[in-house]
Formats: structure tokens, sequence, C-alpha cells
């Protein structure tokens, strides 16, 4: 296997100065005609041409300055075409080539592929070369110039159209760019439209473009690219620079989306939403995934990243700009919190498992292996840290110099501290190391209260777990805010940022009338797993009392894991939850979707990852009983309180998908979950029966599956549905995922050979593997099936789609935690995917990974 290495970097030796690309599009025969206008750099004198192309590109032409060289001069390898310096100019040359693909085999959905009929790409990161012959690497940026030859009627790429005629379409995108934010898209599509007018005068006019049939279904979609135009003018100054923006719909497609430039290509899921077919849930993720890709025009594609190391460059960034866009327009308590749960659930996950790797890789075998949790969300965690430490004005400071210095370059993470440096004097040495060290660091927390002289002494210890290859790890910088809660109940000491530095500090709190409750780690202010002396009366405290409301939350969050980690080793517990969740979820003047929040049990994985975290080896049976046992307590003990809420919490008039409408429906359902297991699932069934939204609807089938009483919703569903793929999704995913743990996989196996188990389609696939596994003691089942079910289809899937079943393995990240039972089981289920003869690239570094 061949590993990359960042210690490996070096530019390229040819500027690339413009690129013009033909496109005849045929599905089984597409021509590629690409013409490069090189110049060799001064100081790199006589290095040969390498362009990396797929060993599927059959090179039909190739000329330089419009001839042939000698055929001795021009060797392919593997993935990869060079030109020998001797038949190169020393002068400024064109070099033109011809290639033939075929779309039609493509099923990878990366390069040129079909979906339901519509030729499309997906460029990032390595998929150019399955195009064309090109320097496929973020630092080689040009001007394109796209025609495009085809009979479908719509033909689209980057930049500004400049000409259409019968059969054909030229595009310009004048601003430079690397190849992996190329696209290309012809089909039968309509388009919603609207414009948009830059704080600077220029008017753009903007595309959604869908399959003739969906346009009631673009809307939302339109909406939100709107406020995210504006939004990134008033709160970034940044504006967007061409005179059109198109977002397409694709139905086969292996992420959330795209930010080709001027073109962004997204996952239909992330586009189409009525209230007949998505969640409030696919209504926040819809405004949330096309800010994300609007918002890479500036960071990622203005300035883009310099190598694949520097992914969270654009990355963590662009998460954490998306974040505050989220924040602003809906909750921002809430979206703090459930970005955490998000952390925790993938990210601390990773950190903690055999797939650690720090938010800047130094090493890799495929880049399309790390378009993780932690290059994202705690790429976007670092960021928020800084932001922190340097304040809200060093970070507007800081923002401005960045756009402004690097406007048109790949940088780097060191261009990017440095702006921060540069911009606030700040020294940021050590504060590197969250990019560069793997793994959550751990800080444990001990208070000493002196009466006597009113004082609270805070010693803060901090300390990191080895990672794979990483076992020494220096103490980082920590910003860890703290607040101080007097016994009445008020705040005595707003929040304050400490600094930790070193491995072990204090801190003290002056001028105390009496012994306070620290309200730790508030806004939860680093990415860090907090271990501090407390009970479940204190906890319960900070629950009625904490002003912060993360930290609040925290406190019934860890109330709750405290019983149901207490109750899974068969120990008593819940006492104080139980009381303290009735006091929340009666207060009327709390937001309706913290209540939800609190309402909502930790889920079995999370129990199990807190369990390994005190040393305990999880059973996946005992947790699964232990939660459902809390849940039935939480009703018996508020069963009144919680068929108000769920009478009250009605939203009435037509359903709109807004955080105040979409809160009330999250209390109401988090309240149904709870009465679901007392009583027999009679109010699901009216739910199901009467809702006029897609949000009730797919609560109330989840209940009714968890009560065995599914059948008739699912077929009710199955028939109205069958044409839509997005609902069909959600069907396919809900039942192995609310299915009783010990058939889940049986579940999910009959599932699949439903002929419209469509398993190409990445959707689809996801939905059912994804189902399954998020079912923790189904995923994780005794008897191995869960493990084999999953490691067969991984195995089907990597010959057809590798991006798919290597992204699709980190099911069974979390293995080496469990008995040596299911240890045994899942290791055989690896290995039977690590011996698999023709294992693709992505899927064979994966599992070695996870193996080794
Ligand atoms: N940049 C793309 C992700 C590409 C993934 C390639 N395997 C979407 C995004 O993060 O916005
Ligand atoms: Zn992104």
């Amino acid at each position: 296997p061949m590993t990359h290495l960042l210690a490996d970097y070096r530019p390229y030796p040819f500027t690339l100065k413009a690129t013009a690309l033909e496109f005849h599009l045929a599905s089984q025969s597409t021509r590629v005609i690409a013409r490069l206008s090189l110049v060799p750099k001064a100081d790199a004198g006589g290095q040969d041409m390498v362009l990396d192309g797929g060993s599927e590109l059959e090179l039909r032409a190739l000329t330089i300055n419009g001839q042939e060289p000698d055929p001795r001069m021009v060797m392919r390898e593997g993935e990869t075409l060079t030109i020998r310096a001797a038949a190169l100019p020393a002068e400024p040359f064109v070099l033109e080539t011809e290639v033939q693909i075929d779309p039609s085999a493509n099923t990878a959905c990366e390069g040129l592929y079909i979906s339901g009929g519509m030729f499309c790409t997906q460029c990032e990161a390595e998929g150019f070369r399955h195009i064309t012959f090109y320097p496929d690497r973020p630092d080689v940026m040009a001007p394109f110039d796209v025609t495009i030859h085809s009979d479908k009627p719509v033909l689209l790429s980057n930049g500004n159209p400049v000409q259409r005629e019968a059969g054909l379409a030229r595009w310009q995108d004048p601003w430079p760019k690397p190849a992996y934010l190329f696209a290309l898209v012809a089909g039968d599509l309509v388009a919603i439209s609207d414009s948009f007018t830059t704080m600077s005068g220029r008017k753009v006019a903007l595309n959604v473009w869908v399959r003739p049939g969906d346009e009631d279904r673009a809307g939302f979609a339109m909406e939100s690219l709107i406020k995210s135009m504006k939004w990134d003018e008033e709160v970034y100054g940044r504006e967007y620079d061409l005179d059109v923006f198109n977002i397409v719909a694709v139905d086969d497609f292996n992420m959330g989306a795209m930010e080709n430039k001027g073109l962004n290509i997204f996952n239909s899921k992330l586009v189409l939403a009525s209230p007949e077919t998505a969640t409030d849930g696919d209504y926040e993720r819809i405004e949330g995934v096309i800010a994300h890709e609007y918002f890479h025009n500036w960071t990622g594609n203005r300035i883009t990243c310099r190598d694949w190391f520097q992914l969270c460059l654009k990355e963590g960034l662009t998460v954490f700009r998306d974040q505050q866009f989220t924040s602003d327009m809906r909750s921002a308590p809430v979206k703090r919190i459930t970005d955490v749960q998000a952390l925790r659930a993938r990210q601390f996950r990773e950190d903690q498992g055999p797939l650690a790797h720090p938010v800047r890789p130094d090493h890799y075998e495929e880049i399309n292996n790390f378009y993780t949790a932690t290059i994202y969300e705690k790429g976007a965690e670092v960021i928020g840290m800084l932001r922190q430490l340097v304040g809200e004005e060093g970070y507007r400071k800081a923002l401005d110099l960045y756009f402004d210095r690097h406007d048109g370059d790949a940088a780097t993470i060191e261009d990017w501290l440095q702006v921060f440096e540069d911009a606030t004097g700040r020294d940021l040495t050590q504060f590197k190391r969250w990019y560069t060290d793997a793994g959550t660091p751990h800080v444990e927390m001990h208070e000493d209260w002196n009466a006597d002289d009113g004082r609270l002494t805070l010693t803060l210890r901090q300390s990191t777990p080895p990672t794979p290859g990483q076992q020494d790890k220096p103490p980082r910088v920590i910003p860890f805010a703290v607040g101080l809660i007097g016994p009445n109940g008020q705040e005595v000491a707003a929040t304050r940022v400490l600094e930790l530095t070193e491995a072990e500090q204090s801190f003290t709190f002056d001028g105390l009338g009496a012994r306070p409750v620290v309200s730790a780690l508030r806004g939860f202010s680093a990415p860090v797993i907090l271990k501090r002396e407390i009970d479940d009366a204190t906890r319960a405290f900070l629950l009625a009392h904490d002003s912060d409301p993360f930290a609040r939350w925290e406190a019934g969050r860890d109330l709750a894991l405290s019983a149901l980690t207490a109750l899974a080793q068969g120990r008593d517990g819940g006492e104080d939850y139980v009381a303290a969740i009735g006091q929340l979820a009666g207060d009327d003047q709390a937001d309706p979707a913290f209540r939800a929040l609190c309402l909502n049990l930790p889920g079995e994985e999370e129990i199990a990852t807190r369990l390994t975290a005190s040393g305990v080896t999880p059973d996946p049976d005992a947790i699964h009983a232990a939660r459902e046992d809390l849940a039935r307590r939480m009703a018996e003990a508020h069963t009144d309180l919680l068929a108000g809420l769920y009478d009250s919490m009605v939203v009435k008039g037509p359903y709109s998908p807004d955080s105040d409408s979409a809160a009330r429906r999250a209390l109401r359902i988090a309240a149904l979950g709870l009465l679901n297991r007392i009583d027999g699932g009679d109010r699901a069934e009216v739910l199901f029966g009467i809702a006029g939204n897609m949000t009730e609807r797919m609560a109330a089938l989840s209940c009714l599956i968890r009560r065995g009483r599914g059948q008739a919703a699912l077929t009710a569903m199955a028939d109205q549905f069958a044409d839509n793929r997005l609902v069909m999704d959600k069907w396919f995913a809900v039942q192995p995922m609310a299915a009783p743990p010990a058939e889940a996989a049986a579940i999910a196996a009959r599932l699949a050979r439903r002929p419209d188990f469509d398993w190409k389609n990445p959707n689809r696939f996801r939905s059912l593997l994804g189902g399954l596994a998020a079912n923790h003691a189904g995923f994780h089942a005794a008897d191995g099936s869960g493990y084999d079910f999953t490691a067969d289809w991984l195995m089907k899937m990597d010959k057809a789609n590798p991006q798919i079943s290597a992204r699709m393995s980190t099911a069974f990240e979390t293995w080496p935690r469990y008995d040596a039972g299911r240890r045994a089981a899942a290791l055989a289920a690896l290995n039977r995917m690590a011996e698999m003869e023709g294992i693709s690239r992505n899927l064979r570094e994966m599992v070695s990974r996870m193996i080794a």
C-alpha cells in the first residue's frame, strides 16, 4: 500500500495558466478533449510532467503544441501518465489530450457518472482524474473554459454561461480553481429560479435544478440559499462573485453535497422537502447544508487547500460558519447542545478507537477516508476555541486578514494560524497541538473550599490517552469556562474562561460567602472529557438552576447517564433523574426544544461509551434493558404531565418548519416516546393515522414498531410512497433501527431481498445498513448476526462503490471495547473483509486500521 506523507509535499513543477475542456457526452462513450496551457517553472527545470489519470481512461490522442511526441516519451503506469522532460518545451506550451470514458459503467459515483438518466460529476477529492489526464491536486489552479456537446436540454458547468445553441453550451469560470471544484451536469431538469442582489449591487441569478415533478419540493432550498448569501455578507463581509449560482439535486450521491464553483451538486435528500415527505430534522439539515456549501465559496474555493492534509482548513472553518449561521437562524443553545451530542457520538467515538487521527493528519492511503468527524466537527471546535481565546473582535480581524492575504491561494494550517498571530499578537505555538495531536483530552477538576477565607480553589489536570502512532501527548491550551452558583440558585460568579496550558493548574475564586456549586465547561468551551467529583443531588441542583443552557442540559445528561450506567450493571438508580425531569418537563417557562432535549434519554451507544470510559465492558443487551426500564419509569412517574404535553404541544394551522413549531413538535414527540412504553402504542396508532406531516408520522411509526404493531402502518406508508425514494429510504431505515435487537439483523436481511432495495443507490444502502448500525444492541447482537450481515454487504458494495463500503465500515470501529465473544465475532467479520480478493484501497485502509 502506498502511503502519502505530509512531509513529502513538493510544489508542482509547472504552472497551469488555463484549462479548456470539450465534452462530447454519450452514455457509453464520452469523449473529453483537454487543452492545458502550461509554463515550466523556472526553478524546476528539466522535470518530467506527471499527470494523474485513472487506468480506465482510454487515451486517443496526445499533442504538445499540436505535435505528437515520440511515443517512447509518454508512459502510462497505474494511475499516472508521464511525459519525459526531453519531450517538453522550455517555453509555455499547450498540451492537448483526448480520452474516451464510459459514464454508464461508473458505479462509484466519482468522476463523470449517470444518475437517473442525467450526467453529473463528483470530483473531490480525486475524481477529476477519472475524467481526463490532469495534475489533479488542489494547489494547481486555473480558470476553466468548458464546452459541452449533448442533446440533453440542460447543460451546466462552473462559472458564467457564455454560449448556448442547439446541442452545445459553453461556460467560463474566471476564478482559478483546482480540478476538484470542477462540475458538469447534463440532463432533463427544471429549475425554480430567483435572484439575489449582492451588497455591491451585482444581480445574481439563482436556480435550484430538479427532476420534472420535484419543483414543488425545492422552495425551501431556495429560501435557505438566499438567507445564506445575506448572512455571509452581514457577518463575514463575503460577497458572491459570479452572475449565476446553480444548485442541482441528484439521487445517486456519495455524501451530502459538493461545493463546486457556481454549481453546487446536492444529494436530493438535502434539497427536496415538503411537509408530507420531510421531517423537521430534514428541513434543518437542508438549511444547514445549503449554507455550508454556499459558505465554501470563500472558505474552500476562493481560498483552497494546498494539499489534502490541510482539509480541515476549509472543512473545519466552513462547519464552524454553518454552525454560527444555524445558531443565528434558530435557537443558539439548542444548536450548541445538539452539536455537542453529535460530536460526542461521532468524533469522540472516533478519537477513542482505532481510527483516531489528528485534525490535520500527516499520512493517509486514501484521502476519501479522511472526510471524518475529526476533520469536520473537531476542526470546527478548534476554531471555536481560537475564537474564545482571541475574542470576537480578534476573530473578526484575523478572518479579514485571512481573506485579504490568502484570496486566490492554496493555503495551509500554518497560514491560518499565522493570520491569528499577526492580527492579535498571540503566540499559537502550543495551540497548534490541537491540529497535530489526535485524541480527546481528559480534564479532571478538583475543588478545595476554604470556608474561613471564603475561597474556592479549582485544580485542573489534563491528560490525553495515546492514539494509534502517538504515544505522548503534551498539554494543550484548553479554554475552560466556569461560573459559580450560590446555594440559593443565584449566580455568584459570572462565566470566566480559564486558560489551561499545563498538565496541572490551580485557579482561585475569592470573596465567597458560602460554598458555591461550580458550573463547569460552560457552553462546552473545549472538546474534552470532564471528570469531577459530583453527586446526583448537585447535578439535580445544576439542572434546576444553571444559567448556562449547555451546562444545565449537561447536568441532566450526567444524571441520566449515572442512572443508566448503574442500571446496566445491575444496580439501582434513576430516582433523582426521574424526579428532576418531572420538574423540568413541567416548567412552562423553559423552551420546548430544551425540554425535549432533556426528556430524550441518552442513546445506547452513548451509554456504552460512558461505561467504557469508566473501565466497564459494555453489555449491549443490559444497556438496552436499562434504557427501556428507565423510560418506562419516567412514563409511569409522570403520566399526566406527559399526556398533557402530548396534547398541548399540538401545532395548529398549516405545517411550517420554523424552529418554534419544530420545538413544540419535538417536545410532543419526546412525550409520545415515553408514553408509548405504557400505552401499548395506542397514541402512536392514532397519530400515525391523522398526522399531516412527516415529522409526527415517522415518530408514530417508530413507536408502533417498538410496540410490535408496525405492520399496518408500514404497509400503508409503502403503498402511499412507493414512488418517493426519499420517503422509502426512511422506511428502510426505521425498521432495523426500531426492531427488537434480537431480530434486527434478520429484519435487515429480509428487507435486503426486496426488489426495491436498490443497493447501488448510496442513500438506500446507507438507510438499511445505517439503520441496523444505529440499533446498538442489534448490530452488536451476541450471535454475530449484525456483524455478518454488515460485512457481507460491505464486501458486495466494495466492488461497486468503495467510498461507500469504506465509510460504512466505521460501524465496526468500536469493536475492541466489547466482551471476548463479540470481539471474536467482529474480528472474524473484519478479517473476512481484509482477505477479500480485489478489496478496494478505501476499504482495505479502513479495515487494516481497525484490525491493527
Ligand atoms: N467537500 C465536500 C465533501 C467531499 C467528500 C469527498 N469524498 C462536501 C462538503 O464538505 O461540503
Ligand atoms: Zn464542506
